[in-house]
């Protein structure tokens, strides 16, 4: 009983130390049955200077952190280690801008599912935190990723 008295306890003070991270608005672009990837979009809130280092979707073999970037005057995504995450600043993760690649997905992501996301964060003196959400799926009109050049496999990652 002492032990677990004393685990809380540190837990409590870890949590205490990190950056809070606040996420709105997460949700997941619908794919068609066989579709291989698909993009999730947030927006983000650090309370103190935070980045972005990795994602985690139980739905997807790979998740990559992305950007958009003009090459040779074409839009393409390319992988990023990481976001930044300045203390304060709301950065939007959003379709033509920053993104998180589900790729190698396992299976169809349909309208209305809730898909499980990891946001693994890192605070400015190298502590990680996981979070924990799950965004919506959203099938939306709007010009896919998809039908933009991808970059992800040339790209140099930062
Ligand atoms: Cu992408």
């Amino acid at each position: 009983m002492k032990r677990i008295t004393l685990t809380l306890a540190a837990l409590a003070l870890a949590a205490a130390a990190q950056a809070q991270v606040n996420v709105q608005d997460a949700w997941v672009r619908a794919t068609v049955a066989h579709q291989k990837a698909t993009g999730a979009f947030m927006q983000l809130t650090a309370s103190s200077d935070a980045r972005l280092v990795e994602v985690r979707s139980p739905v997807a073999g790979t998740v990559e952190i992305h950007e958009m970037a003009l090459v040779k005057d074409v839009m393409q995504m390319r992988a990023v280690s990481g976001l930044e995450l300045p203390a304060g600043k709301t950065v939007e993760l959003k379709p033509g801008g920053y993104h998180v690649m589900l790729m190698d997905l396992k299976r169809q992501v349909k309208e209305g599912d809730m898909v499980p996301l990891t946001l693994v964060v890192q605070a400015r003196d190298g502590k990680r935190q996981m979070i924990e959400l799950k965004a919506t799926s959203r099938a939306l009109n709007t010009a896919a990723p998809s039908g933009m050049g991808h970059g992800a496999q040339g790209g140099v990652p930062r």
